[in-house]
């Protein structure tokens, strides 16, 4: 029997930021139990019943009294990971954009690829995003690419893994909220650590509830946030060329 290598999912923590995600929460969270015993969710203050959802699963529940944001409650999630000693951690949202079974796949890459933070890019369907998000998510893959020195597909997606290295570097980001998905790329990069994408499905349904991404106000973060790296990096024609010479690692 030929042994597939892979990161052990019993080494690995599942951490799940959600707000206010009391329709979807116990099924996300159902189906992270299934590839991964360690699930952590992070409840930041939701003033629904999204607790209550949680409340007989055997996973590790931190709760905020307040909202504090995405970044902070990723942050808590890695801390808590990394003080029981995990690897690494699997990512997701707690909306049901992101299936669980992709975990293994994630974790069979992690393995082939030391030192690099793995994305599920959304490439399957893609075609199902709204597109203003489409346009808004390319743009943002054009610009963390050329801040990070390396072609990065889906640079906004949720879904990682991150392996213990880049969860002690996330602890020194100045940004909050949607930024810090684009920061870690670039802070990771800056430490010699790389991406490789695996391709997820897209999945965006009808009469879901709002976005908490705020077009206007979260993509001007996120632009200023690359802007001042770019302007105290010197503009980073290096890492321009480099994005736009070398294709980004993409497994299908
Ligand atoms: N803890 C926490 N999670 C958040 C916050 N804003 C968004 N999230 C979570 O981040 C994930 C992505 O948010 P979502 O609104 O679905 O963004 P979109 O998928 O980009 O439209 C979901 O799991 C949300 O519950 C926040 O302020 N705090
Ligand atoms: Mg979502």
């Amino acid at each position: 029997m030929v042994e597939l290598n892979t990161q052990s999912a019993a080494n690995i923590a599942v951490v799940i930021p959600a707000l206010n995600e009391e329709l979807a929460i116990r099924s996300v969270v159902s189906a992270a139990l299934l590839h991964c015993p360690n699930v952590i969710v992070i409840d930041d203050g939701s003033s629904d019943g999204t607790a209550a959802q949680l409340a007989d699963l055997p996973i590790s529940l931190i709760t905020h009294a307040q909202p504090q944001g995405k970044a902070q409650a990723m942050l808590e999630g890695f801390s808590a990971a990394l003080t029981r000693g995990y690897d690494g951690v699997v990512t997701m949202d707690g909306d049901g954009q992101h299936g669980a079974e992709d975990i293994p796949r994630l974790l069979t890459v992690a393995a082939q690829y030391p030192r690099h933070i793995v994305i599920g890019a959304r490439l399957r369907g893609r075609n199902n995003a709204p597109g203003g998000r489409r346009f808004g998510n390319d743009a943002a893959d054009w610009f963390v690419s050329w801040t990070a020195g390396q072609a990065i597909v889906d640079t906004q997606s949720g879904q990682r893994y991150y392996p213990r290295e880049v969860l002690e570097l996330a602890k020194n980001l100045p940004h909050s909220g949607f930024v810090f998905e684009s920061e870690i790329l670039i802070e990771a990069a800056n430490h010699g650590i790389r991406c490789v994408s695996v391709a997820i499905e897209s999945r965006y349904q009808e009469g879901r509830r709002a976005s908490h991404f705020r077009p206007f106000t979260d993509v001007m973060r996120i632009t200023r946030m690359i802007a001042w790296r770019l302007f105290c990096g010197g503009f980073r024609i290096g890492n321009y060329l480099r994005a736009r010479r070398e294709p980004p690692i993409v497994i299908r």
